[in-house]
């Protein structure tokens, strides 16, 4: 194991540490973050009152649009002098939000990510590709970080540029391929059309940065011929690694040492016990450029203690459903835009992976319609067969949400594909 007396350290052990990390991370941000100091004053609070990782949920929450106020440096802890790195995410509207990493924190990022591909068995004989942005994107200096940790043979190739992707990987012997799941799909496809398929040598893929579902994973590993892991960050607490999948693939462990998870209720902020699940609420215990109190990810997912079959101690939070802010409220339903993949991707052989949603507003009402690729024999087949497995996907939609959505099948390669994270809803009622 990479870090093994931290990976597996008793749980005892682990929330003495979190308790005291915790305790020195308030009375550091107290000191140095006023916006935390004044949310402190307002509930009446000091850092002496926070005693230990029990005494979490009495601190105040954090928020994106906190860091959008204080934007760009607002919110750092450390002299600007002393900051190694920024990253930024623009997020799909406002303004960006920026984030600063001493050297310490770059460290201790990449020992998050090489904890990962330790985990899945790579090393310094590996060859990783990294095919995540390279950039203000966490994803690309992330993932590089972690691969040069264990000594591996980094091949920093950034996202796009399709072709030439793949012959980097096949000349090049790639055995490790990291980038969005969206565009490992697209690099599968790629490399079937291009005839390299069997000339590649990936053992490992290690993919996040956006929701996937288990059936998209087994359509990713068809494809590229690898095992593929699921890696989960966010820009705001570090980038990739913040949790991540181990060899058995049961939930993605949480860098606890450095990152404290809650699972809350987002309408009532009650903390939810172990297993329900809510919104996932993130407290940075070691980071020193730019920590977070409480801060609130908008991620939906769940927490489990249980102890993983690979010995490591860590909470796993199971894969985020979606965000709170991307559910669809459609006639007054509820729709995750995953609940829709997941029925996508059970009617195989007929449809491709590759979906658009688009939902609009015509005379008061929601429309809501899922455009989705059909496969290349549907293509050629006669229109009966299309408008019958239009109706299926049409039933089981109905059956899973609730509500009726317009199915067409469309042309192959007929919906742009993404080299970063896919943008899968168009929600012309916010245009
Ligand atoms: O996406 C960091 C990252 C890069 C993670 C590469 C994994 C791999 P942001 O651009 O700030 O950072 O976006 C963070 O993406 O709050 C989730 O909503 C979503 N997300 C990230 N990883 C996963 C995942 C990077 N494995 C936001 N599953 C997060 C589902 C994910 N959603």
């Amino acid at each position: 194991m990479w870090q093994e007396k931290i990976e597996t350290m008793p749980r005892e052990e682990l929330e003495a540490l979190q308790s005291e990390r915790l305790m020195n991370q308030v009375k550091r941000m107290y000191e140095r973050v006023p916006l935390f100091k004044e949310r402190m004053d307002e509930k009446g609070l000091t850092p002496d009152d926070i005693r230990g990782i029990e005494d979490l949920h009495k601190l105040p929450f954090s928020y994106k649009q906190d860091l959008r106020d204080y934007y760009p440096y607002g919110l750092f802890a450390e002299p600007l002098s002393n900051i190694s790195r920024v990253h930024a995410s623009s997020g799909t509207t406002g303004k960006k939000i920026v984030v600063g990493y001493t050297k310490k924190d770059l460290d201790d990022w990449s020992d998050c990510v090489a904890r990962m591909m330790h985990a899945i068995g790579l090393d310094n004989n590996d060859f990783i590709q990294v095919s995540y942005g390279y950039g203000l994107f966490t994803g690309g200096l992330g993932a590089h970080g972690g691969a040069e940790r264990i000594g591996a043979t980094v091949i920093p190739t950034s996202s796009g540029n399709t072709s030439n992707q793949l012959q980097t990987m096949v000349d090049f012997g790639s055995t490790c391929l990291c980038c969005t799941p969206s565009y490992a799909l697209y690099l599968g496809e790629a490399a079937e059309e291009a005839g390299l398929t069997d000339k590649l040598q990936l053992k490992a893929g290690i993919f996040g940065a956006e929701p996937w579902s288990e059936d998209m994973r087994h359509e990713i590993e068809k494809k590229l011929h690898l095992k593929a892991y699921d890696i989960y960050g966010l820009s705001e607490i570090m980038g990739p690694g913040v949790s991540y999948e181990c060899e058995y693939q049961a939930g993605m462990h949480v860098c606890e040492d450095m990152f404290i998870p809650e699972i809350i209720d987002p309408d009532t902020l009650e903390v939810l016990p172990a297993g329900e699940k809510g919104e996932l609420v993130f407290t940075t215990i070691t980071k020193e450029g730019f920590p977070l109190i409480r801060y609130r990810t908008r991620d939906i997912c769940s927490l489990n203690y249980e102890k993983c079959k690979c010995g490591r101690t860590h909470v796993r939070m199971n894969k985020p459903q979606g965000r709170t802010d991307d559910m669809l409220i459609i006639r007054g339903v509820n729709v995750f835009p995953s609940q829709i993949e997941e029925v996508l991707l059970k009617v195989s052989g007929d449809i491709t992976p590759n979906y658009q949603i688009i939902v609009d507003r015509v005379n008061n009402t929601d429309t809501f319609d899922i455009n989705v690729e059909m496969s290349e024999h549907l293509f050629s087949d006669d229109i009966k067969s299309i408008e019958k497995t239009e109706k299926l996907i049409k039933e089981k939609l109905r059956d899973v949400l609730g509500i009726s959505a317009g199915v067409h099948l469309v042309n192959p390669k007929s919906i742009t594909r993404s080299e970063g994270k896919a943008k899968r809803v168009i929600d012309k009622r916010k245009i």
